[in-house]
This record gives structure tokens, sequence and C-alpha cells, in this order.
């Protein structure tokens, strides 16, 4: 009888743990569909541009930044022009920090609840050379 309730007891162990492992699945299996979008800082063409400036993305959703032509490059987010309405906000999705080399990158993640709408953000060397773009989170 003993072994038995042994036997039992590890079955119930190895069934608690599988159930942990399939429902963490479960439970993350949203993030797992989150896509990632890459914006290259200057055209390939040298001009002075986000490529593309315009991207439409989902809650969740991660912009990975490439460093391309004429850096240095940064981004920087409009502490006023962004749906979260929120100077900090904007500035948790920013990348301030310049990049020197072609083919440096970072990414920014677009919280899984960040407010739908529009962020517009700029390259703070060139802004003044029209280096502006736009992501627009789905609601
Ligand atoms: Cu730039």
């Amino acid at each position: 009888m003993k072994s038995i309730a042994a036997i039992l007891r590890r079955f119930s162990l190895v069934a608690v743990t599988l159930f942990l492992v399939v429902s963490s699945f479960v439970v993350f299996a949203p993030g797992a569909s989150a896509e990632t979008v890459t914006i290259k800082l200057g055209s390939d063409k040298g001009m002075l541009a986000f490529e593309p400036a315009k991207v439409t993305i989902k809650p969740g959703d991660t912009i990975k930044w490439v460093n391309n032509k004429v850096p240095p490059h940064n981004v920087v987010f409009d502490a006023s022009k962004n749906a979260a309405k929120s100077a900090d906000f904007a500035k948790a999705l920013s990348h301030k920090q310049l990049m020197m080399n072609p083919g440096q990158s970072t990414e920014t993640t677009f919280p899984a609840d960040a407010p739908a709408g529009d962020y517009t953000f700029y390259c703070e060397p060139h802004r003044g050379a029209g280096m502006v773009g736009k992501i627009t989170v789905e609601g």
C-alpha cells in the first residue's frame, strides 16, 4: 500500500508540473504572436529620413531601429505628440543615445496596454531636416 501511495504522489507531482508547463504556454501565447517591425535610420539612398516613416502596429509589438546611412541618429518620441499624452511614456519609448555606426540597432517594445493612436518620433540631430516619423498603435 505504501508503494502505491508513493507512486500516486509521484504521479500527481508530474501531473501538476505538466499542468503548470502547459498553462504557462496558454498564458504567454498572445505574447508569442507579437511582431517586430524594422525601421531604418537614414534611407538606403542616404536621405535624412526614417524608412518607413509611418508604421502601424499593435500593442505588444516591437520596433527594431536599425542605423543605416548618414549617421549619427537617435530616436526620441515627442513628449506632447503621443496618444498616451505622457512625457514619461514618450521618454520610456525613446533611445536618446546616438548610434554612430551603420548596422547598430536598438528596440522599442510598445507595452500591451499602450493607448491606441499616433506616436510621433524624431531624430534629434536631423529633426530640422525632416527626420520625423509616426507610429500608429491600433486599438
Ligand atoms: Cu538622424
